[in-house]
């Protein structure tokens, strides 16, 4: 793990949501993921996990991120972004795909690798740099089960919504005064 990488990882609580890019320069975008889960309490760990310069070491990943208690796993990439794609390929949990804008095409080229998936291994792709998105659909995930972390986990999903409609009326009241 990367220097600037390693203080996002708790050392003592138990992730269930594995964050992972195929470079620590995507962390300046990918962080925004870690972020938004921050604010919902949940635990994450965070990683280099490179599709094309460590592909042993990213199928283990995804091959054993379920057995070790991970839930959800959140991938960035930019360019010819596989690691998404390649994870979901190996892991039977949920994979949120962050296409990572670089300098050339403008994260075009990370959104297609990452959105075309074949039929059967599915990414759910947000948007390009959208990885605020990814870790709230990561907590919306958790939320979605019947156990009392869940059902406490969705009322802070519930409270969180309601206060962006909040602030979205709030800005139409500033507007119309
Ligand atoms: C991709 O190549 C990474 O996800 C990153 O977006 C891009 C560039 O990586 P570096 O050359 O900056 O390490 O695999």
């Amino acid at each position: 793990m990367s220097e600037h990488l390693t203080d996002h990882t708790p050392a003592d609580a138990s992730p269930v949501v594995g964050i992972v890019m195929g470079s620590d320069s995507d962390w300046p975008v990918m962080e925004a993921a870690a972020t938004a889960l921050g604010e919902f309490g949940v635990e994450v760990e965070v990683d280099v996990v490179s599709a094309h310069r460590m592909p042993t070491e990213m199928i283990d990943y995804g091959r054993q991120a379920a057995s070790r208690g991970i839930r959800v796993i959140i991938a960035g990439a930019g360019g010819a972004a596989h690691l998404p794609g390649m994870l979901a390929s190996v892991t039977p949990l949920p994979v949120v795909g962050v296409p990572v804008p670089l300098r050339h095409l403008d994260g075009m080229d990370s959104l297609l690798s990452i959105v075309q998936m074949p039929a059967g291994v599915p990414v759910a792709t947000v948007s390009i740099g959208g990885a605020r998105n990814a870790g709230l659909l990561a907590a919306r995930i958790l939320a979605a089960g019947t156990d009392d972390a869940s059902v406490a986990l969705r009322e802070r999903m519930e409270a969180f919504q309601a206060d962006l409609s909040a602030q979205a009326h709030a800005k139409g009241a500033a507007l119309r005064a």
